[in-house]
């Protein structure tokens, strides 16, 4: 055989024998990421993921293949963390303010009425986000983009005049933030993720939540509650990371792709929501529900509350806390 045959042959072979470890080395291969997210497909946060990954695909020109799991499907919201962490999946998607039991800084932006409007949200973000981006690297992941929920407003199956009309409601919560509010206005708290709200809501398990316009449209919440008090509260933030061992094995040019499609979505997702707030309270209103700004009486109740949680969470979140808060007030 002459040695160029040969060559070709035992490369060949190579190729068929070592199949995957080939795949897996070979500049030109394809690799593929499951990223779990906790809000369904029509969610907007869950269509920017897939603008998202549509975008990394182009921009690898089809190395990269990111398979989003909207709706909760892959893993449940409160372990989703966890499954990038330990790299049963390479990306995901999380309320960042789910993990503040573990990390106090990650609940910054549900500390009640400390930034209200979208930018005060972006400044508390850019204030805080070097912080996070330390925390997740100390636990082996690094942040891609992070994109807010509209602002949260109290729903209701009755109407709420002052605080203590809450008082002995079920009241869902969606983190550690939301439960001690059930507690503080003497609700009885009941924690349920997103996916499984509309059916709480259709069985009577809770009668009441926080939340924002979006979370109760994707649940037809009118179905079951009539009030909505658009209290503006805070902008809870999603965040969508990495697993760095996942990342360390990309090329350069995927891993560009990657970090151009995030900040992309970061920009349309931030633009998405503003819009989103707007639709989905008109939603609301055609669902049948009544939308109004808090009372007076009923906005200085939950002023007070809001006092409460944020003194516990500086005291939870400390130095750090404490430095994010004062560089977010100086911006
Ligand atoms: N929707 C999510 C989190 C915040 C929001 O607006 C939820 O209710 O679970």
């Amino acid at each position: 055989m002459a040695w160029k045959t040969w060559l070709s042959a035992a490369v060949l072979s190579a190729a068929l024998v070592g199949g995957n470890a080939l795949v897996a080395t070979n500049a030109g291969a394809q690799t593929k990421w499951d990223l779990p997210a906790g809000y369904p497909a029509t969610n907007f946060h869950s269509k920017n993921l897939q603008l998202f990954a549509d975008d990394v695909k182009k921009l690898s020109n089809g190395k990269l293949d990111i398979t989003i799991h909207p709706g909760a499907s892959l893993f449940k919201v409160p372990e989703i963390k966890r499954a990038v962490q330990t790299g049963q999946a390479q990306a995901g998607e999380l309320l960042m303010s789910n993990v503040e039991n573990e990390i106090p800084i990650f609940g910054i932006d549900t500390v009640p009425f400390l930034a209200t409007s979208y930018d005060d949200a972006m400044k508390l973000y850019k204030a805080s986000k070097p912080i996070i981006e330390k925390k997740l690297q100390a636990q082996g992941m690094t942040l891609l983009y992070v994109v807010p929920w509209p602002a949260q407003g109290i729903y209701a199956n009755k109407e709420l005049k002052t605080l203590d009309d809450m008082k002995g409601l079920k009241f869902r919560a969606y983190n550690p933030a939301t439960s001690r509010i059930a507690e503080l206005v003497g609700a009885q708290p009941v924690t349920i993720q997103a996916a499984e709200l509309a059916q709480a809501l259709a069985t009577g398990t809770v009668n009441s939540f926080i939340s924002s316009p979006s979370t109760g449209r994707d649940s037809k919440v009118w179905e079951s509650l009539k009030y909505f008090y658009d209290a503006q509260a805070w902008l809870p933030k999603d965040m969508v990371f990495v697993n760095n061992e996942a990342l360390g094995k990309l090329d350069a040019a995927s891993k560009k792709a990657l970090m151009d499609a995030a900040a992309a979505a970061e920009t349309r997702g931030w633009q998405l929501s503003k819009a989103e707030a707007d639709d989905a309270k008109a939603a609301l209103i055609k669902g049948g529900m009544t939308v109004q700004p808090p009372s007076p009486e009923l906005a200085a109740g939950f002023k007070k509350i809001g006092e409460t949680l944020a003194a516990e969470w500086l005291k939870k979140a400390g130095a750090d806390g404490e430095a994010a808060v004062a560089a977010y007030k100086k911006m």
